[in-house]
């Protein structure tokens, strides 16, 4: 058996769903967009997309000693409608990817086992692993590698699993040989970008991260920009619209992993009891989960917004509790959410506004009560 052949063999029997080869140099196109997305600061607070951008376009950049890359895919296919979750107006809409335990842990002991594989079937060599956490430029790479091509959604699809795969890497001084590339079928079809809450694509095959809802839940810091909340609905940490209504789902298949199976309480999680998790509810309820990472506050500012949005004069309770919560975060989101609801209460409750120390909290008093509307 080839070395190639042994090593997809091997990948398979740990799990992973695709293994594909490709080699290490850069697509010249690809440092061109890279560039031309981060001068239109379409990457948001990602600052660290722009400090790696050089090392991000190639993989030789990144370790000039690579000769080839093995890009593998793990399928998370949901068993339910990923979207059915947006119909619950008083529950929480989790994405699929968050549903279960954090990928970057399940993928990552097996790249190592993967690597450590390969070596001792070479004889020799040197292997770099890589999940999400490095600066390389997964979805091209897996394109090059045959695993699927970039989507209008920019995100890679796959004529086996569609929108459904966890994509990492290998990087290896050994020459190993490349597989053919895929090429891309979107055709004329354009669902996903008709189907973004948030406008955020600004065309074909290009996304402006500050409107996606997967980077205003996930990875933005402050408070959400104000024309952005309505769009983003329940959804309180991250969004699947664009991948959910890809044609290509047809053939996707259920998750097969155990550990990606979803988490029956994080399906339709109320927003009463979300809104209720302290800090110390908050791990508990989230480890192991990639929710962990935005920690409390930013969690809870998320659930605010869909509180705000969900049109349960019941939920004005919560919002109301919350705009004594220790975190401006969350006080903020916190007005926001009880002018939505119950705008008369705010009002009455404008004394607390007077002992407000943070100016942002302030601001979201001043935007929502009659005297700041004048
Ligand atoms: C930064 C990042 C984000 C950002 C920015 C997303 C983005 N599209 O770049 C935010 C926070 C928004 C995000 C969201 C999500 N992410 Co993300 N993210 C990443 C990360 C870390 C880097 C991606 C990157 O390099 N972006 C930079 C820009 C320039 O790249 P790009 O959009 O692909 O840009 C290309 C196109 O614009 C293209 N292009 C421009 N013009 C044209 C014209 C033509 C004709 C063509 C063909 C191409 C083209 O050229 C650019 C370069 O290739 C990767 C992991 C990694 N290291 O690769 C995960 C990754 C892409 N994310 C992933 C996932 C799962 C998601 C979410 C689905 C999570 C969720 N459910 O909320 C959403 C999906 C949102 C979306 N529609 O993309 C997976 C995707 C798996 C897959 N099958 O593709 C990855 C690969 C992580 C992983 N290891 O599995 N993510
Ligand atoms: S993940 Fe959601 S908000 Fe982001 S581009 Fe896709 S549909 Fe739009
Ligand atoms: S929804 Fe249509 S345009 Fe978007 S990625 Fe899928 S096939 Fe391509």
């Amino acid at each position: 058996m080839s070395i190639e052949n042994a090593i997809r063999a091997h990948a398979l029997s740990l799990g992973f769903d695709a293994c594909r080869f490709t080699t290490a140099d850069a697509a010249p196109e690809l440092g061109e967009r890279l560039r031309a997305w981060l001068a239109g600061g379409s990457h948001g607070e990602m600052s660290w997309m722009a400090e790696t951008a050089e090392r991000r376009v190639s993989p030789e950049a990144l370790w000039p000693a690579v000769k080839s890359v093995v890009m593998l895919g793990l399928n998370y296919g949901p068993s339910t409608d990923p979207l059915a979750a947006l119909q619950n107006r008083r529950a929480g809409a989790i994405s699929v990817y968050a549903r279960h335990r954090d990928y970057h842990d399940i993928v990552k002991g097996r790249l190592k086992q993967l690597a450590a594989f390969m070596i001792k079937r070479a004889g020799g060599g040197d292997v770099k692993v890589f999940v999400d956490t490095a600066p390389l430029m997964e979805k091209p790479l897996a394109q090059r590698a045959g695993l699927g091509w970039q989507g209008k959604h920019t995100n890679l699809v796959s004529r086996d699993f569609g929108s459904w795969l966890f994509l990492g890497a290998i990087l290896t001084d050994l020459a190993l040989a490349p597989d053919s590339p895929e090429r891309d079928h979107c055709g004329s079809c354009r669902n996903c970008l008709d189907a973004c809450p948030t406008g955020a694509f600004t065309g074909p095959y290009q996304l402006d991260a500050r409107r996606c809802v997967s980077y205003l839940t996930i990875e933005h810091k402050g408070p959400i920009p104000r024309e952005l909340r309505a769009a983003i609905g329940n959804r309180v940490y991250g969004c699947d619209d664009c991948l959910a209504v890809c044609p290509w789902n047809k053939f996707a298949r259920v998750a097969h992993e155990a550990k990606l199976v979803a988490r029956p309480d994080l399906e339709i999680p109320s927003l009463a009891s979300l809104a209720r998790l302290d800090d110390a509810a908050f791990r508990a309820l989230f480890s192991g989960s990639p929710i962990k990472r935005i920690g409390r506050a930013r969690f809870i500012r998320n659930v605010l917004i869909a509180i705000g949005n969900s049109g349960a004069a019941a939920l004005a309770e919560e919002a109301e509790r919350l705009l004594t919560d220790a975190d401006p975060l969350v006080r903020g989101a916190a007005v926001w959410a009880l002018a939505r609801l119950a705008p008369q209460r705010l009002v009455a409750l404008q004394p607390l506004n007077a002992a407000e120390a943070d100016e942002t909290v302030r601001d979201e008093w001043a935007k929502e009560t009659q005297s700041g509307k004048k």
